[in-house]
This record gives structure tokens, C-alpha cells and sequence, in this order.
């Protein structure tokens, strides 16, 4: 008998949605060797668009797709998975504050919080894409006790692919050159992407790329800020690219990682770090296959440690923010 996978997806018809659930079908998430069940949560009134959705996984006559469930019904959604995407989530609209984005979305986090722990298999691994990613998952992580706090993720792989590109075509190499870049802290625009830390074809970053000044500059700007940058050139935020980044994040969890090698996720602090235990931090984590572990050891100078102190007090300060609504 082969292996297969329940995985529930929310926000099943939105955009990343639409990008994502085809390569999962096809294999592309967890292998050419596990069939697929896909669980897809909406809102209601998306559940129509969901249905054409459906129908176009139909079409394609995956040979790995096993099943595929549309609901609203999030206690449907997440019976005995082995897997939850949570993509779905309140967007942030003009002249919305930070605190209101927040409390709206600990709405729907803690729901699916709690649906997730009486349904899911409690081996069940979470994945946060909807933002702010790191305080839905913390909300999440609050709400679910059957599960291990080890098994939730926030996703900052899609700053990290953002940042080897960068540093990639500034040395003239190609993007599979570059190891090693760790996004430290909040998938926000503290977010620390750490250049020191990181390689391009064996070597410190800093031998390729002299100038210190781009990298401690320019280059976090606009790795900080690309989001903003797709949403002004497409009319669109990011989609196929944020839908690539959550493949790449569970493919790196169940996949050992290659000697000598890390990738970034923000998974619940240990202290590691001396980062508060609890938070959703983005670290450096290697994976066995089946376990995880942040990658201890990693210096920091200065440049670092305040941009570290200050991605970790706005995350502290969201974590403050709902933790009257974690009941
Ligand atoms: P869309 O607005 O296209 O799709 C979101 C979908 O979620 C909609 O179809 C909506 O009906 C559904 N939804 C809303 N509330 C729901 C609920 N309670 N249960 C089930 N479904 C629900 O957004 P999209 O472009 O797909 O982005 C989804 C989320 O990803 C956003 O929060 C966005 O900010 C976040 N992103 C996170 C990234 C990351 O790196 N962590 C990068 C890309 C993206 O910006």
C-alpha cells in the first residue's frame, strides 16, 4: 500500500490557494510516493468559486489526488488530518491599524485553533501563511493544548527565497550558490534577513559582495519591502511565489536537511537565542525528516543583535496584544 496524506487547506479560493493546491495534487508537496486527500475550508460565500476550483483539480486527473472535500465548516475541514495550511485570513484594509488586523484575525485563528485540536490527528503539523503569519500561529498553538507546540510553523520562506535572489544576482551567481540565509524574528518589515551568516558558493557573503554597505542597507530594504513592490507592480500581492515558498517550507520539514545546511521557518521559541519561550520566531532549522531543531551556535555582531532585539519586541508586542482573547 502506498503512503498518502490528509492535508487541509484554508483560504482554498484565494489566490494562493489557487497556486498551491496543484502542486500539492500533483506530488509536488510531499512527494511522488504519497497520495493525496485535500480538505478545503472557505467562507461561505467562496464556496461556489471553491466548487470551480474543484472542478479544475478534476480536470488535471492527478494520479496521486485521492480525494478532494470542499466545506465551511472548519470542524469538516480538519477531521484526522495530517496536515493544516492555514492560508485563509481577515486582509489588512486601508486605514486599518495593526492592533485591528490583529484582533480580526484572532477571530478566525482561534477557531481554527480549537477546531484543529478536536479534530485533527494530534500528530497533526500546522503551517501559518495568513498574516501576521507568527501571531496566527502563536494564537493557533494557544488554542490547540492536544497538539505539540513543536508541530506549528509560521512561514518565512518566501523572505528567505526573496533574499537569495538578491544576493544571488548583486555577485553575479546563480541562486543555488547561495546557502544558509536565515530570517530572523517576525515575517514583517523587522524581520531580520541575516547576510552574515549566510554563503555563496562556500564563502561568506561579504567575499562576494563588498560593499557592506548595500547589504546592511539596500538589500534588507527590499527584501523587507518586496511584498509591497509585487503589490504595486501587479495590482496583487504575492502568489504563485508565496504559494512556491509554502512547498518549499514543508518539503524542507519532512526532507532530512543536507550536512551543513538550515533554512528558515518560524516555529515556537525554546529561549534559544534568548528569545521570550513561546513566540513564533523565525530561525535557522534543520530537519531529520520526522524532527526539527533550531540550529544553536550562530554569532551575531551588533548590526545584528539590534535588528534581532527589535523584531522580537514587536513580536512580543503582538503576542501581548491578544493574549486577553486566548481563552
Ligand atoms: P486572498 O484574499 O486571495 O484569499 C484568501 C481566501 O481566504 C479568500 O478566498 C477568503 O474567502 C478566505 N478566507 C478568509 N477568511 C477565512 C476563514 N475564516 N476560513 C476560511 N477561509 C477564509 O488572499 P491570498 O493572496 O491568497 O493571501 C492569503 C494570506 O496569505 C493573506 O493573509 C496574506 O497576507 C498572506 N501572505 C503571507 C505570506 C507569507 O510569506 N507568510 C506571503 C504572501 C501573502 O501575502
Amino acid at each position: 500500500s502506498t503512503k498518502s496524506v490528509r492535508v487541509a487547506i484554508t483560504g482554498a479560493a484565494g489566490q494562493i490557494g489557487y497556486a498551491i493546491l496543484f502542486r500539492i495534487a500533483s506530488g509536488q508537496m510531499f512527494g511522488p510516493d504519497t497520495a493525496v486527500h485535500l480538505n478545503l475550508l472557505e467562507l461561505e460565500v467562496a464556496l461556489p468559486a471553491l466548487e470551480g476550483v474543484k472542478m479544475e483539480l478534476d480536470d488535471c486527473a492527478f494520479p496521486l489526488l485521492q480525494s478532494i472535500t470542499t466545506t465551511s465548516d472548519a470542524n469538516v475541514a480538519f477531521k484526522d488530518v495530517d496536515w493544516a495550511l492555514l492560508i485563509g485570513a481577515f486582509p489588512r484594509k486601508a486605514g486599518m491599524e495593526r492592533k485591528d488586523l490583529l484582533e480580526k484575525n484572532a477571530g478566525i485563528f482561534t477557531g481554527q485553533g480549537k477546531a484543529i485540536n478536536d479534530n485533527a490527528k494530534n500528530t497533526c503539523k500546522v503551517l501559518v501563511v495568513g498574516n501576521p503569519c507568527n501571531t496566527n500561529a502563536y494564537i493557533a498553538k494557544s488554542m490547540a493544548p492536544n497538539i505539540p507546540a513543536r508541530n506549528f510553523f509560521a512561514m518565512t520562506m518566501l523572505d528567505q527565497n526573496r533574499a537569495v535572489t538578491q544576493l544571488a544576482q548583486k555577485a553575479n551567481a546563480h541562486n543555488t550558490d547561495v546557502s544558509n540565509v536565515t530570517i530572523w524574528g517576525n515575517h514583517s518589515s523587522t524581520q531580520y534577513p541575516d547576510f552574515y551568516n549566510a554563503t555563496i558558493s562556500g564563502k561568506p557573503v561579504t567575499e562576494s559582495i563588498s560593499d557592506e554597505e548595500w547589504l546592511k542597507g539596500d538589500f534588507i530594504k527590499t527584501v523587507q519591502q518586496r511584498g509591497a513592490a509585487i503589490i504595486k507592480a501587479r495590482g496583487l500581492s504575492s502568489a504563485a511565489s508565496a504559494a512556491n515558498a509554502a512547498v518549499d517550507t514543508v518539503r524542507n520539514l519532512v526532507t532530512p536537511t543536507p550536512e551543513g545546511k538550515h533554512f528558515s521557518v518560524a516555529v515556537c521559541s525554546d529561549g534559544s537565542y534568548g528569545i521570550p519561550e513561546g513566540l513564533m520566531f523565525g530561525y535557522p532549522v534543520r530537519s531529520n525528516g520526522e524532527e526539527w531543531e533550531i540550529v544553536q551556535g550562530i554569532s551575531h555582531n551588533e548590526f545584528a543583535q539590534e535588528k534581532i532585539a527589535a523584531t522580537t519586541k514587536e513580536l512580543s508586542e503582538e503576542r501581548d496584544a491578544v493574549q486577553h482573547l486566548l481563552t
